[in-house]
């Protein structure tokens, strides 16, 4: 009879640490146990990743996002304002560059995003007549905006400097930003209408084609 509570004892340790056990085993070693924290979700990004921030973010269709629903493919990023007279259209105009000159199957996996630090001008229905004066295609563009806290933080984790001047216009950095699948920067091009051959390449081997 005495050894019905040590086995109860025993049974209840296997139970207790069995999950942990179970856990170990799944986590793979390089992957510093994010699977094993379920308090904290956004350990699924590496530190380097952007998008391990949980800032909040609008599409231009008005839906709201955070920066980790686009990982999956490599995006090339930029920071923009819709009224911008030169500087802007000229940025957008290299991403369609690289854009076009990627193969229709290289342009599949990759993303376009540009995110507004204009939010109180470059509103939901703004971005949506700038995607349409634009002609960027639905199923690769992301346009977002967010509140300012959040889109100066983006702008220093890219490294964008922007500055607004009593008339409401921005100067900026000009610059284009290559993200991997997992929103790490890989390559970042500082400029206006550079050569785009070195992104396009780096893109090519980030989609394996
Ligand atoms: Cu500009």
């Amino acid at each position: 009879m005495k050894a019905s509570p040590t086995l109860a004892v025993i049974a209840a340790v296997l139970a207790l640490n069995s999950p942990l056990l179970l856990a170990r085993e799944l986590c793979p070693t390089n992957h510093q146990h994010a699977c094993c924290s379920p308090a904290e979700p956004t350990a699924a990004f590496t530190d380097k990743s952007i998008y391990q921030f949980g800032s909040r973010w609008t599409t231009d269709a008005g839906k709201q996002i955070k920066l980790g629903a686009l990982r999956g493919r490599p995006q090339v990023v930029a920071m923009f304002f819709a009224n911008c007279q030169y500087a802007c259209p000229l940025i957008v105009n290299d991403m369609q560059r690289i854009e076009a000159a990627l193969t229709p199957a290289q342009r599949a996996r990759v993303g376009f995003t540009l995110v507004t630090f204009d939010p109180k001008r470059d509103t939901a229905e703004a971005l949506a007549e700038y995607r349409r004066v634009r002609n960027l295609a639905a199923e690769r563009w992301t346009l977002l905006r967010a509140e300012p806290d959040d889109v100066q933080e983006l702008a220093a984790l890219l490294g964008v400097r922007y500055k607004q001047d009593a008339r409401g216009q921005f100067a900026h950095s000009n610059l284009i930003t290559v993200l991997n699948a997992d929103g790490e920067i890989v390559r970042q091009q500082v400029g206006l209408i550079q050569d785009i051959g070195e992104n396009v390449r780096v893109l090519a081997k980030l989609v394996g084609h």
